[in-house]
């Protein structure tokens, strides 16, 4: 039993927990990373739990701040799906892990390497696309990430494959040259393919920085779901429930690992569950 599970087995029975032990389950709850709005939500709903309860409460809060939203992928093909976020958060592996999932699943997937300003960046992704036996395309050095996720599109749809995803680039001089190439890469892609999911890469060891990526992106692109990498490591993970809290996007898969298997989709009750 973690830090956690020591405090909420204290409070249950609300009658018997001190003030000090309501402080430290607030500490808990933000060293869980859940933000200090979730946090204090799941603070009153604790201290006024009755007949339930205090740690039930914490549960049932948790659960009732997701999202109503469909965590389910987009079944609409051939659609595109844009992988976003910041650099180094886990986007090409994602990417990878993705279409090896939705392969698995049945369906056939083409990507694009449309982070065309680091060469790393497509050579990682084409290392992934050999490994799992997935076509990239890429375009030659520096090319416009527009231009290859428009060739892509182009091509998935003559090749008849179900999906398309895109990783796409996570730095550039500017926030404003980041939400202007993503949108272009958007609209180039939508001349071709249905763009229709956008998922953005949150990496949990961030902390609440996470939910600032998570807003700017948001304001400038419409977000269809979150996938929360890294979760294997130290970090608690409670930044990707307050993301989704705070802004109704709901979380679809997460990544355990640097393995092509280490995905899976989010399971509200075990992700609550293991936070804990
Ligand atoms: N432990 C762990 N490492 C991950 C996970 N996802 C990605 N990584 C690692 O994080 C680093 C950055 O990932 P990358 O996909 O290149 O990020 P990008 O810059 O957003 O494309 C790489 O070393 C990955 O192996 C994960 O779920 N768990
Ligand atoms: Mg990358």
């Amino acid at each position: 039993m973690g830090l956690f599970g020591k405090i909420l087995a204290k409070i249950t029975g609300t009658a018997h927990a001190s003030a000090a032990d309501w402080e430290e389950l607030e500490a808990a709850l933000l060293e869980a990373d859940l933000g200090p709005d979730l946090a204090g939500k799941i603070m009153i709903a604790a201290r006024s739990a009755k007949s339930e309860s205090a740690s039930q409460a914490v549960i049932t809060t948790l659960h009732s701040s997701l999202s109503d939203k469909s965590r389910e992928m987009s079944t609409e093909r051939p659609g595109a799906i844009l992988v976003v976020g910041v650099n180094g958060t886990g986007k090409t592996t994602s990417s990878a892990k993705l279409s090896k999932a939705l392969v698995d699943d049945g369906q056939s997937v083409l990507l694009a390497a449309a982070d065309t300003f680091r060469a790393a960046a497509v050579e990682q992704l084409r290392t992934w696309g050999e490994r799992i036996d997935i076509d990239v395309i890429h375009g030659a050095g520096n090319a416009d990430p527009a231009s290859v996720a428009f060739d892509a599109a182009q091509q998935c749809l003559a090749r008849k494959d179900d999906y398309l995803i895109v990783d796409t680039a996570g730095r550039m001089h500017t926030k404003s040259d980041l939400m202007d190439q993503l949108g272009k890469v958007k609209r180039v892609v939508e001349k071709v393919l249905p763009v229709v999911e956008i998922l953005l890469v949150v990496d949990a060891t961030t902390g609440q920085n996470g939910l600032t990526q998570a807003k700017i992106f948001a304001e400038s692109v419409d977000l269809t779901g979150i996938i929360v990498t890294k979760v294997d490591g130290s970090a608690p993970g409670g930044i990707a429930l307050a993301i989704e809290a705070s802004l109704g996007i709901p979380i679809k898969w997460v990544g355990n690992g640097e393995g092509i298997g280490d995905f899976a989709p989010f399971e509200p009750a075990a992700y609550i569950s293991s936070l804990l």
